[in-house]
């Protein structure tokens, strides 16, 4: 048997105390969008990093790719209540990025950018976690266009909702502000364990 190098045979063993309230474990990978999966070209392709940060930066698909890289195995949740236990990504950590571009003290929040005007937003202390990552690998195969190809954002500690596909930019922000299914109702925070599904509207 191969080197069992994130002891994934012993993680599956107690496996109910990993799944978050309301949520049920699959096998499968479900995908979910809104809209139709982008076109990506890599030779326009850039990645932005703008905001209240020290030094923005716009880097080439070859630049973020020679980055440093990470492994990590994790479980992600999705709001539409599936949970998927073990998943292995590589990527850029997203610390990595913060010591390029080097946050000011009044950087609280960030909004991720994706294709199509896709917009998510997460505080940035959450986002500091060592399992934060802009992921550009699953499984050791590159993101297949589904799930996000060439890279998207992965925080497995908020609803899968936050973990935007297709990711373009990051905009660090001093005060939180929603984006796109935040708009729509779901949770400005989003943390599976508290079950921070739907938002307060504003109306209420
Ligand atoms: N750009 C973009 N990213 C997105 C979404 C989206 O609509 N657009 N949906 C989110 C939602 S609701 C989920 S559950 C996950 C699904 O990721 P998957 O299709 O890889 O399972 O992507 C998230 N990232
Ligand atoms: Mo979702």
């Amino acid at each position: 048997m191969a080197f069992d190098f994130f002891n994934r045979e012993k993680r599956a063993g107690d496996t109910s105390s990993r799944i978050p309230p309301g949520q049920v474990e699959t096998k499968k990978f479900p995908v979910l969008h809104y809209g139709s999966v982008p076109r990506v070209d890599l030779t326009n392709w850039d990645f932005r990093v703008w905001g209240l940060v020290e030094k923005p930066i716009t880097l080439t698909w070859e630049q973020l790719e020679s980055l440093p890289r990470k492994t990590i195995v994790t479980d992600i949740h999705c709001v539409t209540r599936w949970s998927k236990l073990d998943t292995a990504w590589t990527g850029v950590p997203f610390r990595e990025v913060v010591e390029m571009v080097r946050p000011n003290p009044e950087a609280k929040y960030v909004m991720a950018h994706a294709e199509n005007n896709f917009t998510t937003n997460i505080p940035l202390d959450v986002l500091l976690d060592d399992d934060v990552m802009l992921a550009h690998t699953y499984d050791g195969q590159p993101l297949t266009p589904d799930h996000g190809y060439p890279l998207r954002l992965l925080v497995p500690k908020r609803y899968f909702w936050k973990s935007a596909k297709w990711l373009r930019g990051l905009e660090f922000m001093p005060a939180d502000k929603p984006g796109f299914w935040e708009d729509a109702g779901y949770h400005m925070n989003g943390d599976p364990w508290k079950e921070e599904r739907y938002g307060t509207p504003t109306w209420w």
